[in-house]
């Protein structure tokens, strides 16, 4: 049995669960709260979120969560067998991870009005003390990564125009497809919906993903696709 530790709102965790549930794979979720995550490098001494543990191993980082998860499981494939569609599946989920994710901790995290909803989902798992704090202390510590980053920096309409022009790039890449690489789902479905799920979550990044029918609709196959089924 495979165990995922993870925030239950972080997009990397969301997309090893959807590979989980796509591939049908049996597992159990130790959510960790804010309070537990000073303490995970015991277990995991990177210290971030997620990492599986699986038969004694643990495996740290959703691309080599992914990548073990698609050997260790092969049924219902994530990756391509064609080397060049495989590089391209890497570079979105590249993309994703290192570029978007950046984007939806800023629209989140950075723009007042939709912190006071995430900070109170990043803090769901935490005691009375824990959840009274994280909106003091949240803000600064998202906004001191994001200042290194540089995304931080940016003014929020800048930040949003950038939103709506990978929106809309993704929505041409996918017109007459599917599907972002080949004609079934990859990890870059999953990659980069993990991401526009989160960013779907601000006001600013719902407005833009609502006006784009492509990529509404492509959501809505990943969705379906990588949820658990409900009977
Ligand atoms: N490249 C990593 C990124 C994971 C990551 O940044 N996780 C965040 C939660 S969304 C985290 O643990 N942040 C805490 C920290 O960096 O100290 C992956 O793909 O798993």
């Amino acid at each position: 049995m495979i165990t995922l530790y993870q925030f239950e709102t972080s997009p990397f965790c969301d997309k090893i669960r959807r590979i989980l549930n796509y591939k049908q794979i049996t597992y159990r979720i130790e959510e960790i709260s804010l309070l537990r995550f000073t303490g995970i490098k015991k277990r995991y001494p990177v210290g971030k979120l997620p990492f599986i543990v699986h038969e004694g191993n643990t495996i740290g980082d959703s691309t080599d969560i992914a990548y073990y998860l698609e050997e260790q499981f092969p049924g219902k494939p994530i990756l391509p067998e064609d080397p060049k569609m495989k590089a391209m599946v890497h570079f979105f989920e590249d993309w994703a991870d290192e570029s978007l994710y950046f984007y939806e901790m800023r629209l989140r995290f950075g723009i007042p009005h939709n912190a006071k909803m995430a900070i109170p989902k990043l803090s769901h798992a935490d005691g009375w003390l824990i959840k009274g704090l994280a909106p003091l202390v949240v803000p600064s510590m998202n906004k001191s990564v994001l200042n290194k980053q540089g995304i931080g920096r940016r003014p929020d309409e800048l930040v949003v125009r950038d939103v709506q022009r990978h929106v809309e790039s993704v929505g041409s890449f996918l017109e007459g497809n599917d599907w972002l690489v080949g004609d079934t789902m990859t990890l870059a479905d999953i990659s980069v919906f993990a991401q526009l799920f989160c960013i779907n979550d601000s006001r600013e990044g719902a407005d833009i993903i609502s006006s784009n029918s492509n990529v509404c609709d492509w959501m809505k196959r990943v969705d379906e696709a990588t949820s658990v089924p409900s009977n």
